[in-house]
């Protein structure tokens, strides 16, 4: 892929960039993203039926046993080069802040060391009442389904977020924060469909930061974005790289 000469200047310029990414980030990594065609989860699995906290309330073994069969899935996969390439702009740039809609900690895994995750972890585990982090020795060796908490009794549930939920009020703040500051913002691999998070390349824009796009696919958010780089994460990150600093 060719790149603008302006834009491989601003990332060589950047004194902090945001990475904004979504579940195509980690499509490379074998990881279903959601509202694809076919392959997404939501085009096999109804959200309202898994996603909900009234979902989980109903049928609490289903949602339980959806989320472990999606943690079996994380436990194979691996960091593909778009996150080893967002990883590795911390040796180029003073700052980066990766903020990421995905609960599969794959970024954390290529060696990002700045991640704000607004809709939490699948790996996570916390009471559905009393909101206590679990065990996860605890909830392994759990015969329950779900597996109860050792506080309250209530039942456990997944670290994510949950349509109809707050995100996480601190992950909010400091996204916004980063914003404020960051000078280059990525929006990388997400459909952009679900608020808040969505708002964050709008905000983004309005506060004049530069806003590259990188999906294969048209978004409603390409007519926010200066740059729309048409490809996969793991070609087009690491190729944008090598055209901007190609000495490493
Ligand atoms: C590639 C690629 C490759 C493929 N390389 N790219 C207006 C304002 C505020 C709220 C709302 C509102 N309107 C509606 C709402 C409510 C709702 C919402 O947004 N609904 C919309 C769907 C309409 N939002 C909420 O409920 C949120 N909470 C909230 O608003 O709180 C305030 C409130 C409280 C109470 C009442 C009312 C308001 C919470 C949202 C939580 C989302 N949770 C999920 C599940 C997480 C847990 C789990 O994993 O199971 O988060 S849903 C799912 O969607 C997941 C994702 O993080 C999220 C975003 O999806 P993403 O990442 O964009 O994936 P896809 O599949 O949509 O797109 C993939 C993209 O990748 C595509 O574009 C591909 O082309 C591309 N791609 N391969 C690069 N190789
Ligand atoms: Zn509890």
């Amino acid at each position: 892929m060719l790149f603008d000469f302006v834009l491989l200047d601003k990332l060589r310029a950047a004194r902090h960039i945001a990475v904004f990414s979504g579940a195509g980030m980690s499509a490379e990594s074998g990881i279903p993203t959601f509202r694809e065609a076919h392959t997404g989860l939501w085009a096999k699995y109804r959200p309202e039926d898994l996603a909900t906290p009234d979902a989980f309330l109903r049928d609490p073994v289903t949602v339980w046993n959806w989320y472990a069969w999606r943690r079996e899935l994380l436990r194979d996969a691996k960091p593909n080069p778009g996150h080893l390439a967002v990883a590795q702009l911390e040796g180029l740039v003073p700052k980066v802040t990766v903020i990421t809609q995905n609960v599969d900690g794959l970024h954390q895994r290529a060696g990002s060391s700045d991640v704000i995750e607004l809709h939490g972890n699948i790996l996570d585990t916390r009471c559905f009442d009393c909101g206590r982090p679990a065990e996860s020795a605890a909830v392994k060796a759990s015969e329950e389904v779900p597996p109860r908490c050792g506080h309250c009794g209530g039942m456990l549930r997944p670290g994510v977020v949950w349509f109809g939920e707050s995100l996480p009020s601190a992950a909010w703040s400091r996204a916004s924060e980063v914003l404020e500051e960051a000078d280059v913002f990525f929006c990388i691999g997400t459909s952009s469909l679900v608020e808040p998070a969505a708002s964050l390349p709008r905000y983004a824009r309005s506060c004049g930061r530069t806003v590259i796009q990188i999906n294969p696919e048209a978004t409603s958010h390409d007519v926010i974005a200066q740059y729309i780089l048409r490809g996969k994460a793991g070609e087009v990150m690491p190729e944008l790289l090598f055209a901007a600093w190609p000495h490493g």
